[in-house]
């Protein structure tokens, strides 16, 4: 033990978040199948050296019994995460119901559900009541394993009631709250039925975050104007307590992408790809298939490009690689079909008997395949209608060393504003402003390509995920100096 030894401990950092990044799956009464997710927020923390991090959260799995509760317990406690236990019933109201279906939507401006008005209003007292019920359940097994000492990071919009719960069971812990999603307009937030209570549990928190200066300017907006508290320079004051709200730009692992393209099997994939589209340019959508990332305008776009250009039909492929998530929900099995039926009428339209120009593929790539993709697009295609900020954009830049690519990023996309120098911005909803853009990028001089990659490449080998994350907590624990010297003044 480090403390027994003399030396200095890590700081513990605890970070709660709906999904642990571990997916388990039962393989007996008491064994367990864990598969760990090297998601963003996993790679950020792995690469911060200086704490000692814990994850609180949902296996993703629902395990009533004692022995599987006690047994996955065990399991996972060798990977450092610690279950949250979450039933059915709570996993639709909380999760599919009031996460999903409400504050998803909400926050990226597509508005509150509302086929049926009064069924909504009632199911959504029922969602949030759960939504409140399931963040105590995240509370209760913080407050469990804290320790004096230890910081609590909070993240996304599931957990926005966690951080007044934290905060009743010991208003001394360290608690931050960072937000992945836009924080929108506070007139858009003024239609959530539960917009004050929401507001007032996130500022129990000592530093809220979120990836731009933007959203965090509509945050303390909605602050001011929803709860009538002060807006100040550091963020939003109330009967003397501050609580700090800034832009935290998120970045990647930049370095585990550029390693990764000297690996043989990624250059294996390369050389294949190549020769698959050898003559053609090509161009790369990556995105989860979610009404957020303006998939069925992108293809528009792309249509509309082939339509005026004749001469780039047989020149140019568009491979979108879109990930069905939420497959039990009406509205994404809308979408897919929406995509699926643009992208057939198109390839019917433009297609020859050896070649389509749209390869759509409904399903996750691996890493290097990923990476591999990344490395041999001329051109990559980002039109979220909203995104908080879009690491695919990072990665795709973070590949590109040697093609040196253009990058077409939404200006919706809070990445827009680190990457917007390099980048050709545009309106995904304008799809005759994104066909042009399509033009002017395929045409684009090598010198001007090598600029704009210079710009965007220097970002994302400087704004890491690992500066981002160390950069949030050490903020963090300020907070709490400035807050303790208050009370010592
Ligand atoms: P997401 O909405 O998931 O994240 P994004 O930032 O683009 O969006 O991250 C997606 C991740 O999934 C990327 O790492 C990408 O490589 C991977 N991915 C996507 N499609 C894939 C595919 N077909 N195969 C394999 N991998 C795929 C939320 C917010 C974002 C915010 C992040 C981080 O919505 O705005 O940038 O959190 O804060």
């Amino acid at each position: 033990n480090e403390r027994q030894e003399g030396r200095p401990s890590k700081q513990r950092l605890l970070v709660v978040a709906n999904r642990l990044p571990v997916s388990a799956v039962r393989r007996s009464v008491d064994s367990w199948q864990l598969e760990i997710s090297v998601g963003g927020l996993v790679s950020a923390l792995l690469g911060v050296k200086e704490f000692d991090a814990r994850w609180i959260g949902w296996a993703g799995v629902n395990v009533s019994d004692d022995i599987g509760q006690r047994t996955l317990t065990k399991s996972l406690a060798e990977k450092r995460c610690i279950p949250v236990f979450l039933d059915e019933e709570i996993v639709q109201q909380y999760y599919n119901g009031y996460c999903n279906n409400i504050l998803w939507p909400l926050f990226h401006y597509l508005g509150l559900p509302q086929e049926d008005r009064l069924a909504t209003t009632r199911s959504f007292q029922s969602q949030f009541d759960a939504y409140k019920k399931a963040n105590q359940l995240f509370a209760d097994v913080v407050n469990n394993i804290y320790q004096e000492g230890d910081v609590v990071w909070c993240h996304d919009y599931h957990l926005m009631f966690l951080p007044q719960c934290l905060k009743r069971y010991n208003s001394n812990m360290k608690v931050g709250w960072f937000l992945h999603t836009p924080f929108p307009s506070s007139e858009i937030h003024r239609t959530l039925p539960s917009r004050s209570e929401l507001l007032r549990s996130v500022l129990a928190a000592d530093l809220v975050g979120f990836h731009t200066y933007d959203y965090a300017r509509h945050f303390v907006s909605a602050c001011t104007r929803i709860l009538g508290f002060e807006g100040t320079p550091e963020g939003v004051e109330n009967q003397g307590k501050l609580t700090r709200v800034a832009a935290f730009p998120i970045g990647i692992d930049s370095e585990r992408f550029i390693r990764a393209l000297e690996l043989p099997q990624v250059q294996d994939h390369i050389k294949e790809l190549k020769e698959r589209f050898a003559g053609r340019k090509v161009m790369l959508g990556v995105d989860r298939l979610d009404m957020i990332k303006g998939i069925p305008q992108k293809i528009l776009a792309f249509e509309k490009f082939l339509e005026e250009n004749p001469n780039w039909r047989d020149k140019v492929v568009l491979l979108q690689i879109a990930v069905p998530t939420r497959t039990d929900v009406s509205e994404y099995q809308k979408l897919t079909s929406q995509v699926h039926e643009i992208v057939g009428r198109i390839n019917g339209r433009f297609g020859t008997l050896t070649a389509v120009p749209i390869h759509h593929l409904d399903r996750s790539l691996d890493f290097h395949a990923l990476c591999a993709l990344y490395a041999v697009t001329d051109v990559a295609l980002v039109t979220s209608l909203r995104d908080g900020m879009n690491l695919v954009s990072y990665e795709f830049v973070a590949c590109q060393a040697s093609k040196k690519g253009v990058l077409i990023l939404s200006e919706f996309a809070g990445a827009a504003q680190s990457l917007g120098a390099g980048a050709i911005l545009v309106n995904p909803w304008n799809i005759t402003e994104v066909a042009a853009s399509i033009g002017y990028a395929l045409n684009m001089p090598a010198d001007e390509r090598e600029k704009r990659h210079q710009l965007n490449f220097m970002h994302v080998t400087s704004h890491t995920s690992q500066e981002w994350a160390a950069t949030f907590v050490s903020e963090l624990n300020d907070t709490i100096v400035e807050a303790q010297l208050r009370t010592c003044q």
